[in-house]
């Protein structure tokens, strides 16, 4: 996207196209669906989904990676890169957006033992969608063709590295840049710098995203609450509504834990989560209330204005 026009698809080719009336790029993000006369963007047409994040910095204001995602293709790989506690995010963030949440295991071809990276991952949400496999294989296009039929829309989101843009090659049958990741930890070297839209063949649409380096939630209760699935069934069982788990009498967690029906760290990434959304969903509260509270004195002080203005 540029500042004054953006890069977009019809059903025949790419155009460039500049925006009419009050319309910015900054309304706009990678998956919006525009109606245009052929010579200017009109209007942006309504969300199915909105994929979005805590915004990078200090600020709280939350920032849109994506639209209309019907499958978000969580991409990790068979090595460092897995990381439950970020997998459990992206779920968050998928489920939150009312998306389904697919996990792409890649580098499969290169693990001794890629079962086992896919049994960790299954354990993550209930009946969660795995699959491993080599990303630079164009026979992907088969095992993932159900989720790229006619009218689907897919993104790909992870870490740097992990093959993001290697799947969409192997996707689109293009040849977008894509660089060796560092021997000793696995990390990528953040080729791709901005989210781009592709046509698949069965007439689908893919997004790539560069490599994500955090993942901030905000506002984004109910998806957590949708993956931990486990946790709220059972915290539902204490006997106070409020009960923080720690030493209440009648609390469900202690004992669950004890029989092995609750995994502990499980338990603390979900506190841990919760914790940070409430706080940046706070924020937003605080940031809605400030922008009212000046939509008041910008009123108060035209109101004013106008007054002085009509004193002969
Ligand atoms: N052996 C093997 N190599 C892979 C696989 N997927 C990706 N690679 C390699 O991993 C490296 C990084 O792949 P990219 O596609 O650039 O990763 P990316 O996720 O797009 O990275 P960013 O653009 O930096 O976010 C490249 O050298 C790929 O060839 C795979 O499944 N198997
Ligand atoms: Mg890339």
């Amino acid at each position: 996207m540029h500042h004054a026009q953006i890069d977009g698809l019809c059903a025949t080719d790419a155009v460039t196209l500049p925006m009419a009336g009050s319309l910015t790029t900054g309304d706009l993000a990678v998956g919006d669906w525009v109606l245009s006369d052929g010579l200017r963007i009109l209007r942006c047409l309504d969300r199915k989904t909105e994929l979005g994040r805590r915004a990078k910095g200090s600020g709280k204001t939350s920032q849109l990676i994506a639209a209309n995602v019907d499958t978000l293709f969580i991409v990790t790989s068979c090595n460092a890169d897995f990381n439950p506690a970020r997998l459990e995010r992206y779920l968050a963030l998928s489920a939150d957006a009312g998306t389904e949440g697919v996990i792409l295991l890649t580098k499969a071809d290169s693990c001794p033992d890629p079962d086992s990276y896919r049994a960790r991952a299954e354990r993550l949400r209930r009946k969660l969608c795995v699959l491993t496999l080599d990303a630079r294989d164009p026979g992907i296009a088969t095992d993932l063709g159900d989720w790229c039929r006619h009218g689907q829309t897919v993104a790909l989101v992870g870490s740097s590295g992990v093959g993001k843009t290697t799947l969409t090659n192997s996707l689109t049958g293009l040849a977008g840049p894509t660089q060796p990741i560092r021997e000793g930890d696995a990390r990528g070297r953040h080729t791709t710098t901005s989210r781009s839209l592709h046509a698949l063949s069965g007439g689908g649409w893919l997004i790539d995203t560069p490599g994500m380096r955090s993942l901030s939630l905000m506002d984004a209760t109910e998806g957590i609450d949708a993956v931990f699935e486990d946790v709220t069934e059972l915290i539902g069982q204490c006997r106070f509504h409020d009960c923080s788990h720690q030493s209440e009498p009648g609390c469900a967690v202690p004992q669950a834990i004890e029989d092995g029906h609750l995994d502990a760290a499980c338990l603390r990434r979900w506190e841990k989560l919760k914790r940070e959304d409430r706080i940046n969903t706070e924020t937003v509260a605080e940031a809605r209330e400030r922008s009212r509270w000046f939509g008041r004195q910008v009123k108060k002080s035209l109101a004013l204005k106008s007054r002085f203005d009509r004193k002969p």
